[in-house]
């Protein structure tokens, strides 16, 4: 069978599906541009059967025309950060085992020896997307793999979440029943793609009804504002933090600009907010500047979307709304019993939507399920008036930074192989920019010449940039219990003082 994200595409030949940093693109040219880079990426064989793309290639045209090109020749897609620093590439490229690497000029230098070392093949993207011969792609069933996205844990170094076509297919029609997408639609999108935010909610929901996707090349606030000035834009998707960067903007600009700013985005027909809790003093300055009430919604990786507020009907500041189609949401206590009406519980997730397991890690993928098949998600909520309240996280270890789910173990981790690190401990600290902030407190080795700044760059040259902590505090010792386990809590404490 052919996917039916294709065979939908088919019907919308001549729309518009891009608008890109490269260009505009039809429906006709997605389906035609990934037909040859399907027939590439085979090099003569009849399907890749599940083998790993890594795809490296900033937002736009040729990101989109490759990801159709892997899952129409049967390839599972791996969207490379492309803020990334190599060593975490390297992560990725070995955890993965990719055949091989779809890098744009630009950035496969990012790539440094490591493909080399591997053996691995690397595409540039202009001559794999180069006019020529299409072959007739493989059928690809709906319940193969498509997507393998990491997402940091409480244990370890990343794990890939691997998606099916099926499971994208029940997030995209969810959404689509939940947020009354049409082909009218014209959404923008600036959110990093390698998330399912940015693919599944925005891209991939777009593509999927017919509708454009306008991608920019990055988050600017004057950019995002420039275009909803212009009043075709009829939906926009993004994280608390952004939608703080766009109000401090407005407030900001001089009048005028600040009213055409306004009377665009007023054009609008639905806002989402979501990847992070939104504060209501945020979604309460957003409706004074815009008239737009956001819709907040909660999701995760391995979930897709899970709960959400209504389209039509009351969004209640400070909540996350009701399951969403097709999507089972329960809450448990600690006991593993149904939670009390009104008591907090941990959200668990069952249904089409929900990922099908972490790539090669069989122990992980069994423990974040209950025996009846409810994936866990280790978020804290509970129910009032009907509606779903997120309370917070059950690991303490768990960070979310500007939309970013990071692990304070792997930050840990890595601080410590610094010759003259002793001991660290990194928590999140609340930020009204960022959700939560890094920080590290830090106790150096005796007569080690420890500096904030070396660690930075020691930290920076080896994890994300948005994991690099932003405090760090050189103690003389962490705070520990009894037990002499490091209390988080008095760690934190620390940072809240050293504001003051
Ligand atoms: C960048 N920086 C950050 C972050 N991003 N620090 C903390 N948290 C971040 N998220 C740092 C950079 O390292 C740099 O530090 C400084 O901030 C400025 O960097 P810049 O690149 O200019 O930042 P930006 O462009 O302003 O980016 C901020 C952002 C971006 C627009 C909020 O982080 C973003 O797009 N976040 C969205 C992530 C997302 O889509 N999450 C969805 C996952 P220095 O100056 O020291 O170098 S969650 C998900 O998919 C689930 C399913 C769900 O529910 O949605
Ligand atoms: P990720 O693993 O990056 O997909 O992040 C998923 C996590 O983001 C969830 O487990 C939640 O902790 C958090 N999250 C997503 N949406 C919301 C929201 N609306 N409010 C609070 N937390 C959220």
């Amino acid at each position: 069978m052919t996917l039916e994200l294709i065979q939908r595409a088919e019907r919308n030949r001549s729309s518009q599906a891009l608008l890109a940093p490269e260009g505009v693109f039809s429906y006709a040219d997605l389906l035609d541009v990934s037909a040859l880079a399907a027939t590439r990426l085979l090099a003569g064989r009849d399907d890749l059967e599940g083998a790993r793309i890594c795809v490296l290639t900033p937002p736009g045209w040729e990101y989109t025309a490759v990801q159709w090109g892997v899952w129409r020749a049967g390839g599972i897609a791996v969207p490379l950060a492309t803020s990334h620093p190599t060593a975490e590439l390297a992560y990725v490229l070995a955890d993965a085992e990719p055949e091989a690497i779809v890098a744009h000029p630009s950035l496969a230098g990012r790539l440094g020896n490591v493909a080399a070392e591997r053996g691995l093949t690397v595409l540039q993207t202009p001559a794999l997307l180069r006019e020529g011969p299409t072959g007739g792609p493989p059928a690809v069933d709906e319940e193969r793999a498509a997507l393998m996205l990491y997402t940091s844990g409480t244990t370890g170094r990343p794990k890939g979440a691997v998606l099916t076509h099926a499971n994208i297919r029940a997030q995209v029609e969810s959404l689509t029943e939940a947020w009354g997408w049409t082909p009218q639609d014209h959404i923008l999108l600036h959110l990093p793609l390698h998330h399912v935010h940015g693919i599944v909610n925005v891209l991939t929901s777009a593509l999927w009804n017919g509708a454009t996707c306008e991608i920019l090349p990055r988050f600017s606030p004057v950019d995002v504002w420039e275009r909803l000035a212009r009043g075709d834009v009829t939906l926009y998707m993004a994280v608390p933090t952004v939608f703080r960067r766009l109000i401090e903007s407005w407030e900001s600009a001089d009048a005028a600009t600040r009213s055409a700013w306004t009377e665009g985005a007023r054009s609008c027909r639905l806002m989402v907010s979501g990847s992070a809790a939104l504060p209501v003093p945020t979604l309460e300055r957003w409706e004074q500047v815009t008239g737009q009430r956001l819709l907040e919604r909660y999701g995760m990786t391995e979930i897709g979307m899970g709960l959400s507020n209504p389209l039509d009907g009351h969004r209640r500041p400070g909540y996350v709304g009701t399951p969403l189609p097709g999507v089972a949401v329960r809450l448990l206590d600690d006991e593993g019993s149904a939670a009390q009406p009104g008591a907090g519980g941990e959200i668990q997730v069952r249904g089409p939507t929900v990922f099908r397991e972490y790539w090669k890690r069989p122990t992980e993928t069994a423990a974040a399920f209950t025996d009846d098949g409810w994936f866990r998600t280790g978020d804290q909520a509970v129910v009032e008036g009907g509606s779903y309240r997120i309370l917070g996280r059950s690991s303490v270890d768990i960070l979310k930074t500007g939309g970013e789910k990071i692990s304070a173990l792997e930050i840990e981790d890595v601080l410590r192989a610094h010759e003259g690190v002793e001991d660290c401990a990194v928590v999140g600290v609340p930020d009204p920019d960022w959700g939560e902030r890094v920080c590290a407190a830090v106790v150096a080795r005796p007569s080690a010449r420890v500096t904030r700044e070396s660690l930075r760059s020691f930290a920076k040259a080896r994890l994300a940039p948005y994991k690099v902590p932003k405090d760090i505090l050189l103690v003389d010792g962490l705070p520990r219990n009894a037990m002499g386990k490091v209390t988080k809590a008095e760690v934190r404490a620390l940072f809240s003082m050293d504001e003051d």
